[in-house]
């Protein structure tokens, strides 16, 4: 019997001791927030304020905390943050101190999270018709249930006023009978507000464990827990007193991690974009110095070169459009080769290999001419390698060939048709003249030639400016 009870005792322990362990925060990015906290051993300033905190009242700050009521009857104390907060997700640590010299004190200290800083009254040193939330420490039994000290946490949309009679009872979202007054150890607690989520831990003091917290309440979605407000701690005292002293008052802004990568998203992209606008205009200014310089050091340069480049650009649209007139005018020579060879002579007559020959031509002449409109077209801003020219001479090469067979074959046709030339029936013969391949000539000349012409300006110009 006495062994099952030391077994159930320590699986009490270990039971105790994991509800006693502070939760670890995953997943979640906090920020300290300097400028609603506080900490000694330099908590006041050489004025002996708090800086970003207003106080009053009875509330005494020193180096190392703020007493913020002392341990005489019927006093109020106050201080609040000169700012707001505003955040989605927080943490609040709190380090305290309640001590008095006799079993049972009065009335309680409070740590609050309001829309506006408070007014000193009657709810531990506020207003009772606070808007948002209170975190209550209530030291006194008002209602003579031997439910305190207890922590409660109350929140208010600015209407309802805080029952002492009840010690608030029916008021808490939660709470839990904590004896906080006269511990060996300062008091500790962390309030924490994430993913929707209100939690209130607390260290009671009774030993130097830095993580002993125990859980006090835990809320889903409370009502009236605003995500902007003043941060601020009031203490009363009334017939009884105690000293309530905060030592320490840190608060963390909370990211959960999911938040946090949008956050870095946005972040980053709002930065590339400034970089890279910053960039634009010193590269913007620094091309338009450049251009003024060079046009202050060639003054008798001036506009002519812009003017010259704007003018080989056309010359390179003019290559391309005799281009597309070279390509239109051997597709015409192509349909009346193909008239001639089927009506205008006898099978017997038809020379096979010149034929095929001369078709194959014709289609490498069309691609090779596509070639070189590409050519001119892509590289017509910039620099073309010995290699890309060679097609235009292949161009030239293939269309004297295509020529000379092209001559070869009319004169055959001339030939047959002269001694035994069928008689025309329906469709009139066509023959390709040779005015028409001296004029397809002079068209693919001139466009090697205006090639080479707009080559040699584009590297003199090259020169120019290197
Ligand atoms: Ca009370
Ligand atoms: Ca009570």
């Amino acid at each position: 019997m006495r062994e099952m009870r030391l077994v159930l005792a320590c699986v009490l322990l270990v039971v105790g001791g994991c509800s006693a362990m502070l939760p670890v925060l995953t997943h979640v990015h906090s920020k300290f927030e300097y400028q609603h906290s506080f900490k000694g051993p330099y908590v006041t300033n050489s004025k002996g304020d708090v800086p970003f905190w207003n106080h009053g009242g009875s509330c005494i700050p020193s180096d190392d905390q703020v007493r913020v009521c002392p341990s005489i009857k019927s006093r109020r104390g106050w201080i609040w943050t000169t700012g707001s907060f505003s955040a989605k997700h927080w943490m609040v640590d709190i380090t305290l101190r309640v001590t008095g010299r006799l079993k049972t004190g009065a009335d309680g200290m409070a740590i609050w999270f309001t829309a506006a800083p408070g007014s000193e009254g009657m709810a531990f040193g506020n207003s009772e018709t606070w808007h948002g939330l209170g975190v209550i420490l209530d030291s006194f039994d008002n209602n003579g249930l031997h439910d305190n000290p207890k922590i409660m946490a109350v929140t208010n949309d600015g209407l309802q006023r805080f029952d002492h009679s009840s010690d608030g009872t029916g008021q808490e979202i939660g709470s839990c009978m904590k004896d906080f007054r006269n511990k060996p150890n300062p008091v500790k607690m962390r309030i924490i507000y994430l993913r929707g989520t209100f939690e209130v831990w607390v260290h009671e003091g009774m030993s130097s464990v830095v993580d002993d917290y125990q859980l006090c309440l835990r809320v889903e979605s409370p009502s009236n827990l605003l995500q902007e407000g003043y941060f601020g701690i009031t203490a009363a005292t009334g017939g009884l007193s105690d000293d309530h002293d905060v030592m320490l008052f840190l608060t963390h802004r909370l990211v959960p991690l999911e938040e946090r990568a949008q956050e870095v998203l946005r972040e980053v992209n709002q930065a590339e974009v400034d970089e890279l606008a910053d960039k634009y205009t010193s590269l913007s200014d620094q091309f338009d110095q450049q251009r003024e310089d060079y046009l202050k050091k060639h003054d008798d340069v001036g506009m002519g070169d812009w003017q010259y480049e704007i003018e080989m650009e056309q010359n390179v649209r003019h290559i391309a459009d005799m281009q597309a007139q070279l390509s239109r005018e051997l597709s015409q020579l192509s349909n009346k080769v193909d008239s001639l060879l089927a009506g205008g002579v006898g099978q017997a007559q038809r020379s096979a290999p010149d034929t095929a020959a001369i078709k194959s031509t014709e289609t490498v002449i069309l691609q090779q001419l596509a070639q070189m409109r590409a050519l001119v077209e892509g590289k017509s801003g910039g620099g073309v390698a010995s290699e890309q020219m060679q097609p235009l001479y292949d161009v030239k090469t293939l269309v004297q060939q295509n020529a000379q067979r092209l001559v070869a074959v009319e004169q055959r046709l001339k030939d047959s048709a002269s001694h035994q030339c069928p008689p025309v029936n329906s469709h009139p013969t066509s023959c390709v003249s040779p005015t028409l391949f001296l004029v397809v000539m002079v068209m693919v000349l001139g466009l090697v030639l205006g090639y080479q012409v707009y080559r040699q300006r584009q590297d003199a110009v090259a020169k120019k400016f290197f």
